[in-house]
């Protein structure tokens, strides 16, 4: 099977398993785990900030990071289609007593004009307050769009102005700092905090990181404790992790191509339409209703022909990109995709 569902398929290197084995370990709850120690100082280093805190997943990174930024009865500005505020099961509502106030991003794109017109500050007293503005950077069901350096310097700028803090969801921040071939510290250097996946296109089989500033970390080392994230003998996950931050950037730049690729493919089939721009790293975004197939229809003829991929609204589809997906792969799903446009009617 090419598995195109997420790059959350990816499975450890023969690498990262023979790290994982070999892993110096210790209780990380009592922070005596020094490879846990290692990657957090680590990613630290790497994303330029004070601190990192190992975390099991990407939700419960961005989660902890709602709930030190803001406080109960107060608002959260993000992006209408972005991960905290649709796939985590309304976490912030429950652990955090905040709403969100959506904006609509051209092409997931925020805007400091766009996320201006949703902030409360100083507003009258019966106006829910805002209280932190999260971005997501690449945005996921943008298609994986890359925020430029500039506008997130400009919301930075702004944001803080007002007193706010800025949080970015990056779960896929390394193929953003890929995409435009800077470091990574440049790309979280807006940001108070940032979450970042490991087990990604990164390929570790598990974990996050949150980095901010040391009186954070501190505090979000609590907070996951109380969310029951403590690990204890993690160094076996960390070890995959560490490769994955040092070893798996340069592999990106083969997944964004082979995006490119696939995206360039599919744009050519009668009945199918991509927005061609919005492609700049791992993640195909495509509509199909031009076929008259709903996506669990598309889907399913893919599957029958070797290819997994989600429909993720009834007529458009995901297709991610990640280092278990060769040029090869891209091939034979963009000839069962044509294969499908041509003999099948719905
Ligand atoms: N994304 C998953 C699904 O949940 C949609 C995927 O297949 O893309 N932020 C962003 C931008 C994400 O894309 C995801 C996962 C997360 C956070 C959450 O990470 P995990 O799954 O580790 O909790």
């Amino acid at each position: 099977m090419i598995d195109l569902r997420s790059d959350t398929v990816t499975k450890p290197t023969a690498e990262m398993r023979r790290a994982m084995a070999e892993a110096e370990v210790g209780d990380d709850v009592y922070g005596e785990d020094p490879t846990v120690n290692r990657l957090q100082e680590r990613a630290a280093e790497l994303f330029g900030k004070q601190a990192a805190l190992f975390v099991p997943s990407g939700t419960m990174g961005n989660q902890i990071c709602v709930k030190l930024h803001t406080r109960p009865g107060t608002e959260v500005v993000l992006e209408e289609r972005s991960h905290i505020f649709n796939y985590e099961m309304g976490a912030s509502a429950v652990l955090s007593g905040v709403t969100f106030r959506s904006v609509r991003g051209n092409e997931g794109l925020l805007t400091w004009d766009l996320i201006k017109a949703a902030i409360h500050h100083g507003a009258p007293y019966y106006v829910t307050p805002t209280s932190l503005v999260a971005l997501e950077n690449t945005h996921n069901m943008a298609g994986g769009s890359v925020m430029p350096l500039d506008v997130a310097q400009t919301i930075s700028d702004e944001v803080h102005a007002l007193g706010l803090p800025l949080h970015l969801d990056g779960a896929r921040v390394v193929n953003a700092a890929v995409a435009l071939n800077i470091p990574l510290a440049d790309v979280a250097q807006p940001f108070d905090s940032v979450s970042v996946c490991l087990s990604k296109g990164l390929g570790a089989p598990v974990g996050s990181l949150i980095v901010g500033t040391k009186d954070f970390i501190r505090e979000a080392k609590n907070w996951r404790k109380l969310l029951g994230g403590g690990m204890r003998q993690a160094g076996v996950l960390a070890a995959a992790g560490l490769l994955a931050l040092e070893e798996s950037p340069k592999l990106l730049i083969e997944d964004h191509a082979n995006a490119r690729r696939l995206a360039d493919g599919l744009a050519q089939l009668s009945g199918i339409t991509v927005n061609l721009a919005s492609v700049q790293t791992n993640i195909v975004i495509f509509d199909i209703a031009g076929t008259g197939m709903a996506t669990a229809q598309f889907s399913h003829e893919l599957k029958t022909r070797g290819v997994l991929a989600n429909g993720i609204s009834p007529t458009v589809m995901r297709m991610v990109t990640h280092y278990d997906v060769s040029r090869a792969d891209i091939e034979k799903t963009l000839a069962a995709a044509a294969e499908i446009c041509r003999t099948t009617r719905s």
